[in-house]
C-alpha cells in the first residue's frame, strides 16, 4: 500500500509533520531548482518523503543568510546565546518520542536506542554547550612591565558542517552546539539519505528563539552541496564527519580560502581482551562495541583481539550472544538490531564477507541477510563474526562499518600492542584486563584519540572526541570543541 506523507506520519506515530524542505534564513523553502530526492525507510525501502535537494544557488543563499546573521549573533551576550541552547535542549527532551521515531524511521536505529541514547545525548550536548557559552573565557598573559596583554576567544564566522548518516541527530548536536555557543553561524549539510531529524531540530530551534539565519540546513548531494560548502569563499571553517576518502576531498576543496578544517573520520577500533579480564563483562561490552547501531559507528570495536588462552571460551559465549540479538523493524520497541541505513551500504558490508573468504577468513557467525520473511525487503545483515587469517587481511585493516567483527588472536601484551597499532587509523581503542598497571601502560601506548578500559564506546559532552592518523584531526566535545570553533586575538595595552 502506498501512503501519502500524512498517512505515513500517523502510521508511525508522529504527531507533527515531517519537515522535508531546506531551512534557510529561518524559513523552510524548496530548492531553487525545485529538485528533490526521496529518503527511504531502510526497514522496507519504501519512500518516506521527497526531500528538497540543495544546489549551489541554495548554498549561496544559506551562506549569505549566515553572514547577515553573524554580527548580531556574535555580539549577543554569551549567556543569552546559552539560554537559547538550553531552551532547545528542553524542547528536544519534550519531543523525545517524536524525534526518536523520526530517527528510527529514517536511519534504522532501534527505537529502544533512539529513545534512551540518541535523543537524550542530543539534548545533553546542547545543554552542556548552552552552559558553556558564558564560561569559556579569555586569558591575561604576564608580559613585560608597562603592558597588559589579554587574549580574546572570538568566533571564526560562518561555519560549514557536513555530517554522515550513521548518527544524524546526535552529530547535528555535536557539530552545532559548540559552534553556536562560541558565536558562530552555521550552514549544515546532512547526509542525503538521513536528513529528517536534523530538519526537525531546525523547527525546534525556531521555537527556542534562535534568530533567523544563525543556522541553515541544506540537505543535498555530498558531491554537489557538500563539495561547494567546502569550497565556498564565504565559509571560514569546515567541520566534517565521515569517510577518510571524503575527508581528503574536503581538505583539498577548502584550500581556496584557507579554511580552518576539522575532520572526524573512520576507524578500525581495536578491542583487546586479556586472559585476566572479567569475561562476562568483556563479552557483553564487546558485543555492544560492535553491534550497537548495526556497527555503523566510527568508534566501533571492529577488531576483536583475544588472548589465545581465552579465545575459544570467549568466542563460544560471544557467538551465543550474537545469535540471540533480536533483529527487526526499528520501530518495534522490542527490536535490538535494525537494518543498515541503506541498501547500497548493506551490499558493501556483505561484499566484505566475500573479501574475507577470498583471503582465507573463517565466517564463524552471520555473514548474510536474515532469513525472516518480514525483513527481506529491508537492509538487514545478521551479526557477523569472522576470524581473519592475518592482521594484514583487508577485513582487519579496512573500515567495514557494519555488524561485522574481525577476530584476531595474540599471545602477549607486546603482540597485542603491535597488532592494535598496525592500521592507519587511530580513533578509539579498548582493553579488558584485571591488571591496573597494564591498563595504564597500554592507554599510553595505543595510537588512538580515545581509550576505554574495561568498557567501550563511552562518550560524554565534556570529554574530547576525535582521532589521530587517518582518523582525522581536531576534537569535538568539551573545552577542546570550543577552542576548535574560536580563534585567539591577542590585545596589547600600553598601561
Ligand atoms: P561519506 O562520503 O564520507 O559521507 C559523509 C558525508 O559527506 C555525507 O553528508 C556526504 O553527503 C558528504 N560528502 C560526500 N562527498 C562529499 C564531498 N565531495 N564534499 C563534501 N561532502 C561530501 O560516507 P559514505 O560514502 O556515505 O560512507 C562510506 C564509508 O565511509 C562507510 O562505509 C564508512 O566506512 C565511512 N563512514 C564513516 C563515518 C564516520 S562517523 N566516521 C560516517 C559515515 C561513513 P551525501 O551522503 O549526501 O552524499
Amino acid at each position: 500500500m502506498i501512503m501519502n506523507l500524512a498517512e505515513l506520519e500517523a502510521a508511525v506515530g508522529l504527531r507533527t509533520p515531517i519537515r522535508h524542505q531546506l531551512f534557510i534564513d529561518g524559513r523552510f523553502v524548496d530548492a531553487a531548482s525545485g529538485e528533490t530526492l526521496p529518503t527511504l525507510n531502510p526497514h522496507d525501502n519504501t519512500v518516506i518523503a521527497d526531500v528538497a535537494m540543495a544546489g549551489r544557488e541554495d548554498v549561496d543563499r544559506a551562506v549569505a543568510a549566515a553572514q547577515r546573521a553573524f554580527p548580531a549573533w556574535r555580539r549577543m551576550a554569551a549567556a543569552d546565546r546559552g539560554r537559547i541552547l538550553l531552551k532547545l535542549a528542553d524542547l528536544i527532551e519534550a519531543n523525545t518520542e517524536e524525534l526518536a521515531r523520526l530517527e528510527s524511521l529514517d536511519t534504522g536505529h532501534p527505537l529502544k536506542d533512539s529513545r534512551v541514547l540518541d535523543v537524550p545525548r542530543t539534548a545533553a550536548c546542547f545543554r552542556y554547550f548552552g552552559g558553556m557559552a558564558d564560561k569559556f573565557q579569555g586569558e591575561v598573559v604576564p608580559v613585560e612591565a608597562g603592558f597588559l596583554n589579554y587574549l580574546l576567544r572570538e568566533p571564526v564566522g560562518v561555519v560549514g558542517q557536513v555530517v554522515p548518516w550513521n548518527f544524524p541527530l546526535m552529530f547535528t548536536s555535536w557539530k552545532m552546539a559548540p559552534a553556536l555557543a562560541a558565536g558562530n553561524c552555521v550552514v549544515l549539510k546532512p547526509a542525503e539519505i538521513t536528513p529528517l531529524s536534523t530538519l526537525k531540530i531546525a523547527e525546534l530551534m525556531q521555537q527556542a528563539g534562535l534568530p533567523d539565519g544563525v543556522v541553515n540546513i541544506v540537505p543535498g548531494l555530498g558531491s554537489v552541496a557538500g563539495q561547494y560548502l567546502a569550497e565556498h569563499p564565504g565559509v571560514a571553517k569546515i567541520a566534517f564527519t565521515g569517510s577518510t576518502a571524503t575527508g581528503r576531498r574536503i581538505v583539498q576543496a577548502s584550500a581556496g580560502n584557507l579554511k580552518k578544517v576539522q575532520l572526524e573520520l573512520g576507524g578500525k577500533g581495536a578491542n583487546i581482551v586479556f586472559d585476566d579480564a572479567n569475561l562476562t563483562a568483556a563479552v557483553n561490552g564487546s558485543a555492544w562495541a560492535i553491534f550497537h547501531n548495526q556497527g555503523q559507528a566510527c568508534i566501533a570495536g571492529s577488531r576483536l583481539m583475544l588472548h589465545e588462552r581465552i579465545a575459544d571460551e570467549f568466542l563460544e559465549r560471544f557467538l551465543a550472544l550474537a545469535r540471540s540479538i533480536r533483529l527487526g523493524n526499528p520501530l518495534d520497541p522490542q527490536t535490538e538490531m535494525g537494518p543498515l541505513t541503506s541498501a547500497q551500504h548493506r551490499d558493501r558490508v556483505l561484499a566484505y564477507v566475500d573479501v574475507a573468504r577470498e583471503q582465507g577468513g573463517e565466517v564463524l557467525g552471520g555473514g548474510k541477510p536474515p532469513a525472516n520473511p518480514d525483513l527481506v525487503r529491508g537492509c538487514y545483515v545478521e551479526p557477523t563474526v569472522v576470524r581473519a587469517r592475518s592482521e594484514r587481511d583487508r577485513i582487519a585493516q579496512e573500515e567495514v562499518f557494519g555488524p561485522f567483527v574481525t577476530v584476531l588472536t595474540f599471545k602477549d601484551e607486546a603482540e597485542a600492542l603491535r597488532i592494535a597499532n598496525g592500521t592507519d587509523y587511530g580513533l578509539g581503542s579498548g582493553l579488558w584486563t584485571g591488571n591496573l598497571q597494564r591498563a595504564h601502560r597500554l592507554a599510553q601506548e595505543l595510537q588512538a584519540g580515545m581509550v576505554w578500559i574495561n568498557s567501550y564506546k563511552r562518550v560524554n559532552p565534556g570529554s574530547p572526541f576525535g582521532g589521530v592518523g587517518q582518523s582525522g584531526y581536531g576534537r569535538e566535545m568539551g573545552f577542546d570543541a570550543m577552542r576548535e570553533y574560536t580563534q585567539v586575538k591577542s590585545v596589547w595595552v600600553n598601561v
